[in-house]
C-alpha cells in the first residue's frame, strides 16, 4: 500500500481489482501495508510490512475458451 486505504502490486504498482478481506480487516490502519493470505480460509488480512512472510505470485489470466454449446458462468 503506498496511499492509505489504495491497495497495489508491489511489481506494478497497479490498483488491486480484487480483494478477500477477512472479517474485520484492514483493520490496521497506516501500521499495517502489506496483505497476507489466512492458510485455512483463503482471506486476506492487513499486516506489518516487517512480517518475513512467503509471497504470492502474479500470472495473466488465461482467455475464457469455450467449445462450442458451452456457457461461461464465470
Ligand atoms: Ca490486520
Amino acid at each position: 500500500m503506498i496511499t492509505d486505504g489504495v491497495w497495489v502490486w508491489a511489481s506494478s504498482m497497479s490498483p488491486l481489482s480484487y480483494f478477500n478481506w477477512g472479517p474485520k480487516e484492514p483493520n490496521g490502519q497506516t501500521n499495517e501495508d502489506c496483505i497476507s493470505v489466512m492458510h485455512d480460509s483463503g482471506t486476506w488480512y492487513d499486516l506489518s510490512c516487517r512480517a518475513p512472510l512467503y509471497y504470492v505470485c502474479e500470472r495473466k489470466t488465461q482467455p475464457k475458451i469455450c467449445t462450442e454449446g458451452s456457457t461461461v458462468i464465470g
